[in-house]
C-alpha cells in the first residue's frame, strides 16, 4: 500500500525533472533571502542561473551544523518570522543545539511525509500507534504524531518515560504499531518482562525504529522479542526530522528517501567530492521544498550508500542503506577506525550476551584502551564463571578478528547499565581530545 501512488512511483525522469525545477527554485529562494548562501554562492562563483541540469549540484556550497551554529537562532531562516509556525532544536547529541523553523506547508509536508512512512512500514488508518518518541523541541514525538493523524490511524501521544505505564496502556489499548528508538524499544519489552507480559501475546504487528544507529541484529532481537515487523526510520532535525526516508516492509532493505522533497548524494567525507551510486560516503541532503529553514547540500556525517536499484514495493525512489555510523562517532582506536555499531552486531550475535552494553576509550599513557560492558543474558546469570569467562573471550576475539582492535570485554550484571527513554549513549569516549 502506497500513500501517494503518483509522487512515490514516479519514473525516474519524471523525479528528476520535478527535481531539478526545485532545485532551481530554491537556488532563487535562499540567494534572495539568506544572507548566508548568497555568500557562499558568491563565494563559489556560482548564480541560480547556473544550476541548469542536477549535475549542476556539486557547484554549490555544502551546508554544515556550523552554519547553523555560527547562525543562531534564526539566523539561516528563508521567510519572514511570522510565517514560521513551529521552533524546533536538536538534542545537541554533537555540540551546542541547532533551532529549526516551519511554515504551514513545511509542518503540512512532514505529516504527509511521516503518513506514507507509515504506510510503507505496513500500516493504515485502522492502527492504533503507541508514539514513545519524545514530545518536545526534539523532532521525533511531534512528527511521528501528526503523520499518523494524517494518516487517520489512532495515535497515542505516550512520549517517553513512565516506562512500566507504557507497558499497561499498551496491554489495555491494544497497540498494533509501536514508535521509538530501538534501545528504549529494549527497555519496553524488558519491563513488560518484568509485568509478566509476553509482548508476542499484544496485538502489535509492526515497530517503527529510528533516531539512532542499530543493526540487522538489533532488528532480529526486536522482531523476535515482540512479535513483530521491525522497520527503520531515518531523519534528522536540521533536514525535516523523522520521516526523510522509511524502508518499506515489503523489502526492508534500505529505507526510501522521499526524492520529491529530498535530494541526496554521496560523498567522500575528506576530500568532499560526490561518490558513483552505490560507493558509501556521507550522506549529502538539500532540502527541495521547505521554506522556513532550506538547506543546500546539507552534510549529515552520517554514513551510507545509495542503492538506485528497483524494489519490490514498487516505490522508485532511491534507497539508503542502514547508517553505519555519524562520521563523528567513528572511534579511532590506535589508528584503526570502529565504529560502534560493529561492535554491536558481534555482541548482539554471541549467545549469552544481551543487547544492552557501553564502549569505555580511555588513553592509558600513549595507547588507546577499549572496554566493553556488555550485560549478561538473565538467563545466564547463574552460571559458572567459567562459562560466563568463555562469553567474554568469544566477544573480545571475535572484535580482535573482525575489527582488528584490541579490546577488554567484560560482563555485568543484567540490568546494571543505564536505560535510556530516547537515544542511547553508548559509548563513552574519555581520552583527552587536546
Ligand atoms: P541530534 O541527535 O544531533 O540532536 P537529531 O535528533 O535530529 O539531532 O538526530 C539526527 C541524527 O540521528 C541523524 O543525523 C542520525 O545520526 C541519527 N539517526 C536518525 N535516525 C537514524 C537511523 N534510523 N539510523 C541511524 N541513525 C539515525
Ligand atoms: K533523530
Ligand atoms: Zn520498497
Amino acid at each position: 500500500m502506497i500513500f501517494n501512488v503518483e509522487q512515490e512511483t514516479l519514473p525516474r525522469e519524471e523525479l528528476e525533472a520535478i527535481q531539478l525545477q526545485r532545485l532551481q527554485n530554491l537556488c532563487e529562494r535562499v540567494y534572495a533571502n539568506v544572507p548566508h548562501y548568497r555568500e557562499q554562492f558568491i563565494k563559489a562563483g556560482v548564480t541560480p542561473a547556473d544550476i541548469r541540469s542536477l549535475s549542476d549540484l556539486s557547484k554549490l556550497p555544502f551546508t554544515e551544523k556550523q552554519d547553523l551554529r555560527d547562525n543562531y537562532p534564526f539566523g539561516l531562516f528563508a521567510v519572514p518570522k511570522e510565517n514560521i509556525v513551529r521552533l524546533h532544536a536538536s538534542s545537541g547529541t554533537t555540540g551546542k543545539a541547532t533551532v529549526v523553523g516551519y511554515t504551514q506547508r513545511d509542518v503540512n509536508n512532514w505529516a504527509e511525509l511521516m503518513a506514507r512512512s507509515f504506510m510503507a512500514a505496513g500500516a493504515s488508518r485502522s492502527d492504533f500507534i503507541h508514539n514513545a518518541y519524545g514530545y518536545g523541541l526534539f523532532t521525533g514525538g511531534l512528527g511521528v504524531h501528526y503523520g499518523a493523524e494524517r494518516l487517520g490511524a489512532t495515535v497515542i501521544p505516550i512520549s517517553g518515560g513512565g516506562t512500566k505505564r507504557q507497558v499497561s496502556l499498551m496491554d489495555d489499548f491494544g497497540a498494533t504499531v509501536i514508535c521509538c528508538t530501538p534501545s528504549y524499544g529494549l527497555v519496553l519489552h524488558e519491563a513488560a518482562q518484568q509485568a509478566g507480559i509476553d509482548m508476542r501475546d499484544l496485538p502489535l504487528r509492526v515497530g517503527i525504529f529510528g533516531a539512532e544507529p542499530w543493526t540487522d541484529e538489533m532488528r532480529n532481537d526486536l522482531q523476535d522479542k515482540m512479535g513483530i515487523d521491525a522497520v527503520n526510520i531515518y531523519g534528522l532535525s536540521e533536514i525535516m526530522g523523522p520521516g526523510v526516508s522509511i524502508e518499506c516492509a515489503v523489502a526492508k532493505d534500505g529505507m526510501h528517501i522521499f526524492e520529491d522533497h529530498f535530494l541526496p548524494e554521496i560523498i567522500d567525507p575528506v576530500t568532499g567530492e560526490q561518490l558513483p551510486p552505490g560507493e558509501t560516503g556521507e550522506l549529502v541532503i538539500t532540502t527541495l521544498t521547505k521554506e522556513g529553514i532550506p538547506l543546500i547540500r546539507y552534510r549529515t556525517r552520517d554514513i551510507t550508500s545509495l542503492n538506485y536499484t528497483p524494489c519490490k514495493c514498487g516505490r522508485t525512489h532511491v534507497r539508503m542503506n542502514r547508517i553505519t555510523g555519524r562520521s563523528d562517532d567513528m572511534l579511532i582506536i590506535r589508528g584503526v577506525n570502529v565504529f560502534p555499531s560493529q561492535i554491536e552486531s558481534i555482541i548482539l550475535e554471541t549467545e549469552g550476551a544481551s543487547p544492552h552494553y557501553q564502549i569505555i576509550v580511555k588513553r592509558d599513557g600513549n595507547l588507546d584502551t577499549v572496554e566493553v560492558q556488555v550485560e549478561i543474558d538473565e538467563s545466564l546469570f547463574s552460571d559458572a564463571i567459567k562459562n560466563l569467562q568463555k562469553i567474554e573471550m568469544r566477544i573480545q576475539k571475535t572484535i580482535k578478528e573482525f575489527l582488528g582492535v584490541s579490546s577488554k570485554v567484560r560482563l555485568v550484571e543484567p540490568r546494571s547499565i543505564e536505560r535510556s527513554q530516547g537515544k542511547a549513549k553508548r559509548v563513552f569516549d574519555l581520552r583527552d581530545k587536546a
